[in-house]
């Protein structure tokens, strides 16, 4: 008798953007002829800069003539690609070799995959709120017990409020497995060195790892702020980093992303080196590796042609936010995140409920939004909306917002 991971019957509603999408769709079927402005789901919507769309068809091209002609390549990534990320690092100042990083299709996949090399006793600490990939493939594989209202038992929430600035202290006791995000989704803030650096002396000091997810750190326009945690000394030994083409290079649906395991990174129970071989193993028996034509494109996204036109467009998105934010700071409404990140955090006019913000918001104006309850129990009362949209979008958004919403 085939039986089923059970675990899944104790998630707790279905997957966050695909509940809002069959919402807006259950609201459009019911106002027939109404249009939606879409800022809830972070999509990038740009077209792919020049540059890298040259990278992509030079991928394809390559594969039409026999000389040049690739089949499987390696599951981590090709050479060039990872030596390109490693030079990306060091101009950090952070020293890694390309054998650190792999090479992926998304770090989707790659942040609900990595806790599969570590023991199913593990203590898992998330921020809360947070991106749901986290909690999610952590229920999934059995580190908790049932949900309730405030969250899946055995799961160590740490609390991003507005008193701290959203980001979190650190947790009592002994935890094992840590996962931070920053620039931090969904509420916008970018976590500064002495921060992170709290969190890598705990984990140090704990043998605890850190996964840390930057998919956000190309709209870090501060200096000061650190792009990577590796650029906090220590943190090649407790943490593992995830990173993505999709926000910087418009590559959601093209999808590459990249995972850095250093040899130093080590867990309580195994040698410097083994989390590092363990996660070649996994890639190498679960994935046979990026599309060769999409590392292509992903070289050009590196270069310095693409690095300056993917940077525009960057740009572009934040100051979407800009606008968002200075739309609802007019209406009155509190706002946070957006300056160096592409959502904004809104906290819900009259103590509403994050869903019943989303049905107004939408009701009201026709703007979808993504509650932020559904980013873990301290999401609610608040709200994120993406920057990601053509600015005709989101300046109509803006508009609908400042002319119906009725609070
Ligand atoms: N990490 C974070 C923190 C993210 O917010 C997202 C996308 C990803 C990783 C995904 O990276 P890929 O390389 O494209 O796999 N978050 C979006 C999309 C929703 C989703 O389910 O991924 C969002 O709106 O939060």
């Amino acid at each position: 008798m085939a039986r089923i991971n059970k675990n899944y019957d104790k998630l707790a509603a279905g997957y966050l953007f695909p509940e809002i999408a069959r919402r807006t769709k259950a609201f459009l079927d019911t106002n027939a002829g109404t249009e939606v402005l879409r800022l809830g789901i972070g999509d990038t919507t740009e077209p792919i800069v020049p540059a890298v769309l040259e990278g992509l068809h030079q991928g394809t091209d390559s594969l039409g003539k026999v000389e040049s002609y690739s089949g499987y390549g390696p599951s981590e990534g090709v050479g060039p690609l990872r030596q390109a990320l490693a030079r990306e690092y060091g101009d950090l100042g952070v020293n890694l070799s390309p054998e650190e990083f792999f090479v992926s299709d998304g770090a989707k996949s790659d942040s609900a995959n990595i806790q599969g090399i570590f023991s199913d006793d593990c203590i898992v600490a998330v921020q809360d709120p947070a991106y749901p990939v986290y909690v999610d493939s952590n229920v999934i594989s059995g580190r908790t017990g049932a949900a309730s209202d405030s969250g899946y038992d055995g799961l160590v929430y740490m609390p991003c409020t507005e008193e701290n600035g959203f980001f979190p202290a650190l947790p009592e006791g002994k935890v094992d497995l840590i996962y931070l995000c920053s620039p931090n989704n969904p509420t916008g803030a970018v976590a500064t060195k002495e921060q992170l650096k709290s969190f890598v002396d705990y984990a140090v000091e704990n043998q605890a790892i850190i996964f840390f997810d930057s998919a956000y750190a190309s709209f870090i326009t501060d200096p000061k702020l650190p792009r990577s945690i590796y650029e906090v000394e220590g943190a090649e030994q407790c943490a593992i980093e995830f990173n993505s083409f999709s926000k910087t290079a418009g590559f959601t649906g093209v999808r590459l992303a990249w995972t850095i395991v250093p040899k130093a990174c080590r867990a309580e129970d195994a040698e410097p080196g083994k989390l590092h071989s363990l996660w070649t193993r996994r890639q190498n028996t679960f994935f046979n590796g990026a599309s060769n034509i999409v590392q292509a494109g992903g070289m050009a996204a590196l270069s310095t042609e693409g690095k300056a036109q993917t940077g525009e467009q960057v740009s572009f998105y934040l100051e979407n936010a800009r606008i968002i934010n200075k739309g609802l700071q007019e209406l009155g409404i509190t706002t946070y995140g957006g300056g160096n990140a592409p959502y904004v955090w809104l906290k819900t006019p009259d103590g509403l409920s994050s869903w019943d913000f989303f049905d107004k918001l939408l009701g009201e104006c026709r703007v979808v939004g993504t509650p932020g309850s559904g980013f873990g129990p301290a999401g609610e009362g608040f709200f994120r909306l993406s920057a990601f949209g053509h600015r005709e979008n989101v300046e109509a958004a803006v508009s609908s917002m400042k002319d119906n919403l009725m609070i």
